[in-house]
């Protein structure tokens, strides 16, 4: 079907992966651009990639075992794929101190991503190190190598600002440490519009056919690092999902009106839960967006040469319409006709022809006079997963129960007089820090209430050890802020409060001087007096006693004594462990976490990360329900699952599912493009199963004025050809997949004259 050659970019951190589409390499060896593309051996090329977090993702790898760098990019180059790292050091990435190990914090009198001499330092050690390794293996494309282009920092501009002067002093030396490197490929800098020269300043965003200022020289080529596929998703939040139309759009634009030469979709892959307060639940693979975007590359491959060495132009079709065009001497040209207007459709008249655009929609016409695509009419099939409960893990004997100390002070490891910073304290090794104090109270005093404000992420609050409340922050900025009247009993009291993180924060300037944990910590009498209990003595211990048994571990969770679970279920600062067989197949593994609260899982003694289904987004649900378990994690059969539950729940909720694709739908009109990698010449729905599925049943088909959508309850509509279901039926029960022309000679003749008419049609796979 395609016939470029598939090629992927991996990112250290962000993997990419491509279809490159392009003529056969030829010439020198290495890799150089100019202000059209990256030159290849010698060739412009057009590339289209997808980034994944190879951390987040299996096989992981550090340099030694599962994080080998080398091997990870061999096994790409053995693909016959690209590969663009970015090497950071800061990569942002959503992730725990956006990618810098917490131990540069505490390197005396460092200042990070500034003209600070400590960070340079280790930035310039990190850097080198990673160069000479990818040299010593022979993988730059210089040496023969996958690695056509390396990037350094990341997104330095939003905070650039903040550091003054020292901020273009540090890109300049950013810039001329890494190509003083020699790797023999070009450096970028993404979101770094004065990137100096030689470093490609690259776009990321939603819309960098809109936002681009552009490459910083007419000898760069404009290249797009991270197109956001699906917008930035946290605790407490509904999804929010970007369309295949709105995505298509944006790269066609890109390529049109930037004269992009390389896009990179952030992110194309299924990941673990991540350390930070997100969730990705991201992989295009089944999403309609996979489907139409390989559709635009496809189209964007048949017209390389005229967007590579074209002449570009441009001209008003109206006033939110434009044509951009590219065309060669000997007459290869390529148009993309562009309304912008999001509401209305337009009418435009391009070299003595009339075409008629939708809301906010690019047409393609790769010989300057023919539609091959639109933007806004999604020929790719949609294909909803569900997940199929393969065991509840119900039964009270299939789980054990061990119940995690509350501290109090004579469990405490050491004190202070005053509430400790908690960052430079837990070190990202763990997310709790107990800050516990004996308070001596008198009945004579009256009620009383505590207050505790906390810059870290949650809050627990246990009185002589039992869990008076709870209070915790979100994505927006809120602190948890804990206020509520106690009942002390007469005499000591043990005031526990277990502080918690949910990762460390990923960005902005300064980061080494961020602050979390408590601030303030008061007791209110009825009378009105106040205590302020900063600088009592208090007792602090890191991370929890589960913890450093490593419970979740084989070998250490046969050190616990567990009890069976009778009397443990919905209590907070709760281990819970079972074991559980793997669901036969090679569907995705999923954990249904659904009506769990707060806290993390393991499985085989690896995390799969922390969930927080008490969470809930404004529809009601969790943000993630769902926990995949990498395939690569599991044996046969009896696996270790082990969850540290915080809050309280009852691990009999737990089953472990199986994703699978079980409806697929199309939706085509008579007026969509048929894929330009099909033969056919009509618009026409494809239906196709998962390898090893069939389409068992037709569970609705109407040609003509269907009402509804893929993914949204249909109906028939005034005009419905009643064939429909009948000959669908007989093109694909019992086939993986099956193509159905959108005409009126396949349903019967035309069922109603003069109207555009539609297919819908949703098949069953099993
Ligand atoms: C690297 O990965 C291996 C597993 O392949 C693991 O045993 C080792 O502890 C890891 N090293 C670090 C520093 O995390
Ligand atoms: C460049 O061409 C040579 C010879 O055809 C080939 O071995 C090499 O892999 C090519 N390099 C890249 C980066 O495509
Ligand atoms: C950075 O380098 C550019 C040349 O690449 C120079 O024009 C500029 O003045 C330098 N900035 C600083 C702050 O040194
Ligand atoms: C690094 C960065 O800014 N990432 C962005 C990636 O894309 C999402 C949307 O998909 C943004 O919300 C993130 O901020």
């Amino acid at each position: 079907m395609l016939a470029a050659l598939k090629k992927v970019f991996f990112f250290l951190f962000f993997l990419v992966s491509t279809w490159m589409i392009a003529t056969a390499a030829e010439g020198n060896a290495g890799v150089t651009y100019d202000g059209r593309s990256l030159i290849i051996n010698g060739t412009r090329r057009l590339l289209f990639s997808g980034s994944i977090h190879y951390p987040r993702s299996t096989p992981q790898y550090n340099f030694s075992g599962r994080f080998d760098l080398v091997r990870f990019i061999k096994e790409v180059q053995s693909q016959g794929l690209y590969v663009s790292l970015r090497i950071g050091p800061f990569i942002q990435a959503e992730w725990s101190y956006g990618g810098l190990p917490f131990w540069l914090h505490d390197v005396p009198d460092i200042v990070f991503r500034s003209d600070n001499e400590p960070f340079k330092f280790h930035m310039r050690k990190y850097v080198t190190k990673i160069v000479d390794l990818m040299k010593s293996e022979k993988l730059f494309a210089s040496q023969g190598g996958p690695i056509i282009i390396s990037q350094i920092e990341n997104e330095y501009k939003t905070v650039e600002a903040a550091f003054h002067e020292k901020g273009p002093l540090y890109v300049n030396w950013t810039a001329s440490m890494a190509v003083g490197l020699q790797t023999g490929v070009p450096w970028m800098m993404c979101k770094q519009d004065d990137a100096p020269d030689p470093v490609i300043n690259a776009c990321n965003g939603l819309n960098c056919g809109l936002t681009f200022a552009g490459p910083n020289s007419p000898k760069k080529p404009a290249i797009w690092t991270e197109n956001w596929t699906f917008k930035y998703q946290v605790y407490g939040k509904n999804p929010r999902p970007r369309s295949a139309q709105d995505i298509a759009f944006a790269v066609a634009l890109f390529i049109a009106k930037k004269n992009g030469s390389f896009v990179n979709y952030y992110m194309v892959a299924f990941f673990l839960m991540v350390p930070h307060n997100l969730v990705y639940v991201l992989s295009l693979i089944w999403k309609p967006t996979w489907g139409h975007l390989r559709d635009l590359h496809a189209v964007i491959k048949q017209s390389e040469d005229a967007l590579l060495w074209g002449v570009y132009s441009n001209s008003s079709l109206g006033q939110q319409q434009e044509a951009h065009v590219f065309q060669t001497n000997s007459g290869q040209c390529v148009a993309f006709l562009v309304n912008y207007d999001k509401h209305d459709s337009a009418t435009l008249h391009f070299r003595g022809a009339t075409y008629d655009l939708s809301a906010r929609s690019i047409n393609v016409l790769p010989n300057c006079k023919d539609v091959a695509f639109d933007t806004a009419k999604v020929s790719a099939q949609t294909r909803e997963r569900s997940a199929t409960p393969i065991q509840y893990l119900s039964q009270d004997q299939q789980w054990q129960a061990f119940a995690d100390e509350v501290i109090s002070q004579n469990k405490s490891s050491f004190t202070a007089k005053e509430l400790k910073e908690q960052m430079s304290l837990i070190k990202d090794a763990t997310d709790y820090l107990w800050y516990t104090i004996s308070y001596n109270h008198s009945q004579h005093d009256g009620p009383q209430t505590l207050h505790v404000g906390s810059r870290a992420h949650v809050l627990h609050v246990f009185i002589n050890g039992k869990l008076v409340g709870t209070v915790h922050g979100d994505h927006d900025g809120a602190l948890p802020n804990f206020e509520q009247p106690i009942e002390f009993r007469e005499g000591w009291n043990d005031i526990s409060l277990l502080s918690v993180m949910v990762g460390l924060p990923d960005s902005g300037p300064y980061l080494e001087r961020r602050v979390a944990g408590l601030r303030r910590v008061r007791i209110q009498g009825s009378g009105g007096s106040l205590r302020d209990l900063r600088n009592w003595l208090w007792h602090y211990k890191v991370g929890l006693t589960g913890e450093s048994m490593l419970i979740f571990s084989e070998q250490g969770s046969e050190t616990a004594e567990w009890k069976s679970l009778q009397g443990y279920t919905n209590k907070p600062l709760m281990w819970y462990k079972t074991r559980f067989d793997a669901p036969k197949g090679d569907d995705p593994v999923v954990l249904n976490l659904e009506n769990m609260g707060k806290g993390e899982v393991w499985i085989n003694g690896e995390s799969i990360g922390r969930y927080w289904a008490s969470f809930k987004a404004p529809s009601g649900d969790p943000t993630q329900a769902l926990y995949h378990i990498p395939r690569s994690f599991l044996k046969p059969s009896a696996n270790l699952l082990v969850l540290f539950e915080e809050l309280g729940g009852d691990p009999r909720s737990i089953g472990v599912e199986t994703m699978s694709i079980f409806r697929v739908c199309g939706h085509v009109s008579e007026l969509h493009y048929p894929s330009v990698l099909s033969k056919n010449k009509d618009p026409y729905a494809l239906l196709q199963c998962p390898q090893g599925r069939n389409i068992s049943m037709i569970e609705f088909a109407s040609y003509g004025t269907p009402l509804g959508e893929c993914l949204a309850y249909p109906n028939i509509g005034n005009c419905h050809a009643p064939e429909s279901e009948a000959i669908i039926k007989k093109a694909c029960l019992g086939k993986q997949e099956c193509t159905i022309l959108v005409t009126d000679e396949m349903f019967g003749g035309d069922p109603c004259v003069g109207t555009r008419k539609s297919l819908l049609v949703f098949g069953r796979c099993s």
